[in-house]
């Protein structure tokens, strides 16, 4: 019996003269062999970046086995397949997570250490692939690896971004984007497949012909065409032998498209005109929130979706009878980035394989369903008529007649009702003629879902109401979940030698094992060991900020974390408002600061680098943080830390460490919310509002182990539609005037009043997202927290609920969910 998670070969001929590197010496030998012949230096030699390619590629080899076995039995099975298809997929360091789901992080260790090696040296050397923004791609990366836990035969399909997500630097206290060349040592997790490149065409026009039946058919006669190279990363599931494919796209001049120009003798405009063509997997838009409709992202989305498509259809499936596609895949849509698809399936049945509308029309709609991962109106995706049509004209005309047969249903189903035909068509004529995508992917879908209870309530109600109207058994939910895995068996080890010794090691591939975990919070030594767990992961988090990023902090703290992209709606302002509040009192001497709990305030956040009112909020918290953090008056007991560039790795770190968690949008504007999980599920509480996600948290483990504030979403609307006056907040309430009239003092800006004036005058007379209606119950609350800190046991009690009570949010109930409501694709472990 091979042990669980390990990979043996399969193929009896070839494992006499092979073998995979799942025992000591067979650990050890491949990764001299590796350092020797692929890096090409000797042991003593070797740098740390040496070793870590040497080290990623043995493990990297030892799941080929399982990926070939995987890839072939499904082939055999005819196995439905669930095709995600992302333009971000938020990794994280690979080299634990493949040692963990190869059960070899023990032997891997044992032979470095026979080497006079250290495996979490190697381990901390890894910089992560930031192949994503924030929770979006983080969810993909989240559902690839539940996938493959779950043994679901499944393909992650995205794009191999030159540069990921931009790496965030501080200078003078304002955020400076670095570019993150992560590609620039060679990445030892990828295996480059250049012989299965694929096509994607652009621009030109279209023509009608008649075919050898006589029938009218329509082409496209493209201008432009790129190569896409799929770069493969293997996805090992733990506790199995299936391995998964992600797959990711690389732009490449093609070799047609280079000698026509070649030929015309003009060399320098064909190399210029080669970097054109490999600009489109350059680089991540760093936008999460607002799309701003540029040519390039366009670009980007048909490449990484005709080529995901060409894909599945000539490789996997190979040929196949296209009738029965629904049988065989489901595409998921994350968000509108790849709808595209839509058309492009369309256009693949119709022009290439001759189908007849309707037919391909109902192939197209069984096989695509839509995940939305937002509330604001102003990050729903357009794209100008204009441009599509320029860039992809087959495309422009399709989308169109789906709208024409589309407008019919609703004319037929709403007689006279042409307000609600102009509200619902999928091309908008203000203020620019263009495809609303969110439209398109909700009527070339079989499902379309929201990622929290809430989320998808307010989804059918508000944002895509007229549709849930005509469509109601189209709307579903499938509540977010993280993995398990990777943020809490790698992140906090300490946490899950704890639940292995009182619960057993089940819960890691079952997380709703965490109930037995219920009686152990009345459990007074248990209670204390969990303590100590929480202290040492300070302690840890502590160090690596002192050697990251040359932050000093006291251990003994209560640890305060706000981690999220920075936006507007998500509040980081309130935060901070509280904070400034807290030094106000002890400057007034309303409070003593030996009365203050001692509290380490942790902000993580990236703007996106187009986002003044974004950027300006991370200047101000640096420089409240510059002052507060050497105020004399503060005695050490309030600190602010702003490690820059939060990226997953920080988060493994920073979230086991974390007492409370901040989670405080405005109630209706954050779809989900994944953080939040990840805390509660390592024993911090939650401060939040009734939004997203959080509700489904409070309901689960108890209004007694949750801090809620603020309005909900119901009293957000009434305020809106009362009119919302931010200045009378400000004029009754002496607390938060003190603070707003801190930071305007100057104090925080070397005495210049001005400073700040772009986000003080903003909180004041605009306030889209109601930071000062919501500071009172916010700020009482957080006394609430601190009074309720002090209580060790009760709070203690409380941290254990919360893990007990929380494992609901892993993604493999979330993967279970789709699989149930929308994909239906059964398991396929293989022997
Ligand atoms: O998706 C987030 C939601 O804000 C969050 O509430 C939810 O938990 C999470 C997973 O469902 N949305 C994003 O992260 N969105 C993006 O990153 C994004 C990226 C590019 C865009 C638009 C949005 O063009």
């Amino acid at each position: 019996e091979p042990p669980t998670g390990s990979v043996q070969p399969v193929t009896e001929n070839i494992e006499r003269f092979i073998s995979s590197p799942t025992t000591v010496e067979s650990f050890k030998s491949e990764f001299c062999r590796q350092l020797r012949y692929e890096q090409g230096v000797d042991l003593v030699d070797a740098r740390t970046e040496d070793l870590y390619q040497a080290l990623a590629r043995t493990v990297r080899s030892a799941m080929v086995d399982g990926w070939i076995a995987t890839q072939a039995s499904h082939r055999a099975a005819k196995a439905k397949t669930v095709a995600y298809l992302s333009a971000e997929f938020l990794m994280g360091p690979q080299l634990e997570n493949a040692l963990l789901s190869t059960a070899l992080t023990e032997v891997a260790r044992t032979a470095l250490a026979e080497l006079e090696l250290d495996l979490d040296e190697l381990t901390a050397y890894e910089t992560e692939p930031g192949l994503g923004n924030g929770g979006l791609g983080r969810l993909a990366a989240c559902f690839i690896d539940s996938l493959a836990a779950k043994s679901i035969p499944a393909i992650g399909y995205g794009i191999r971004y030159e540069y990921g997500i931009f790496r965030q630097t501080f200078v003078d206290g304002r955020q400076v984007e670095q570019p993150d060349r992560w590609l620039v040592k060679g990445s030892p997790w990828e295996l480059a497949q250049p012989e299965n490149s694929v096509t994607v065409n652009f621009g030109g026009h279209t023509e009608q012909y008649t075919d050898e039946t006589g029938a009218p058919r329509t082409r496209w006669v493209p201008a432009e065409q790129v190569l896409a190279v799929p770069y493969n990363y293997m996805v090992p599931g733990f506790e199995t032998r299936n391995v998964n494919t992600l797959r990711l796209w690389s732009a490449k001049a093609t070799d047609a498209f280079d000698l026509q120009i070649f030929n015309s003798g003009d060399y320098e405009s064909a190399v210029r005109r080669q970097t054109v063509a490999e600009n489109i997997s350059k680089v991540l838009y760093p936008e999460d929130s607002t799309p701003q409709g540029k040519e390039l992202r366009l670009k980007q989305q048909y490449f990484f979706v005709a080529a995901s498509l060409r894909d599945y259809l000539d490789t996997v499936l190979r040929d196949d009878d296209l009738s029965t596609l629904p049988e065989r895949v489901v595409f998921q849509l994350n968000d509108t980035h790849p709808v595209i698809g839509v058309p492009e399936l369309m256009r693949i049945l119709l022009d290439e394989r001759g189908l007849g509308w309707d037919e391909a029309w109902d192939i197209t709609r069984r096989t695509f369903n839509y995940t939305c991962h937002t509330l604001l109106p102003e990050a729903l995706e357009v794209w100008s008529v204009d441009l599509l049509g320029r860039l992809l004209p087959r495309h422009l005309e399709i989308i169109y007649r789906i709208n024409e047969d589309f407008l019919g249903l609703v004319r037929e189903t709403y007689p006279g009702d042409e307000l609600r035909v102009r509200r619902m068509s999928i091309i908008q004529e203000r203020p620019e003629r263009a495809v609303r995508m969110a439209f398109l992917a909700t009527v070339g879908s079989t499902k379309v879902n929201g990622v929290a209870a809430l989320h998808s309530q307010l989804l059918a109600d508000k944002v895509l109401d007229d549709f849930s109207a005509l469509w109601p058994e189209k709307f579903t939910n499938v509540t977010n979940g993280v993995t398990p895995r990777r943020f809490m068996r790698l992140s906090n080890p300490g946490l899950s030698g704890l639940l292995d010794e009182a619960i057993g090691t089940g819960w890691t591939n079952d997380l709703a094992q965490l109930a037995k975990l219920e009686p152990f919070a009345d459990d007074a030594s248990f209670r204390a060991e969990f303590r100590a767990v929480k202290q040492a992961n300070k302690e840890r988090f502590v160090r690596l900020l002192a050697q990251r990023d040359g932050i000093e902090l006291p251990a003994d703290a209560l640890y305060d974390v706000m981690v999220k992209r920075l936006h507007e709606y998500k509040r980081q302002m309130l935060k901070l408002l509280h904070v400034v509040t807290l030094y106000d009192r002890v400057l007034k001497g309303e409070v003593k600061a030996s009365d203050l709990q001692p509290r380490v305030v942790v902000f993580g956040a990236k703007a996106a680098p187009g986002y003044k009112m974004a950027k300006e909020i991370i200047h101000l918290i640096n420089r409240v943080a510059a002052v507060v953090n050497n105020a004399p008056e503060l005695e050490g007991r309030l600190r602010i830390a702003f490690p820059a560039n939060y990226n997953v790795t920080l988060a493994e770190r920073l979230i086991p460490a974390a007492d409370l968690s901040e989670q405080i949008s405005l109630a209706g504007k954050e779809a989900s919310g994944t953080g939040n999980m990840k805390f509660a599920l390592n024993g911090a509480l939650t401060i939040g509002t009734d939004d997203g996600a959080n509700v489904e948290i409070r309901q689960l483990v108890g209004d007694e182990n949750f801090f809620l504030f603020g309005m909900d979403e119901p009293a957000v609307q009434a305020l809106e539609d009362r009119g919302y006056n931010p200045t009378s907040y400000y004029e009754v309430d002496a607390g938060l005037r003190g603070a707003i009239d801190l930071i305007s003092s100057g104090l925080f800006s070397d005495g210049d009043r001005t400073a700040f004036e772009f986000v003080i005058s903003d909180l004041l007379y605009k306030d889209r997202f109601m930071v000062l209606a919501d500071y009172r119950s916010y700020v009482d609350t957080q006394d609430r927290v601190e009074v309720a800190y002090r209580d060790e046991d009760a709070w203690t009690r409380s941290a254990i609920l919360n893990v007990a009570r929380t494992g609901f949010f892993t993604s493999d109930r979330s993967i279970q969910d789709y699989l149930d409501r929308i994909w239906h694709a059964p398991a396929k472990p293989i022997a």
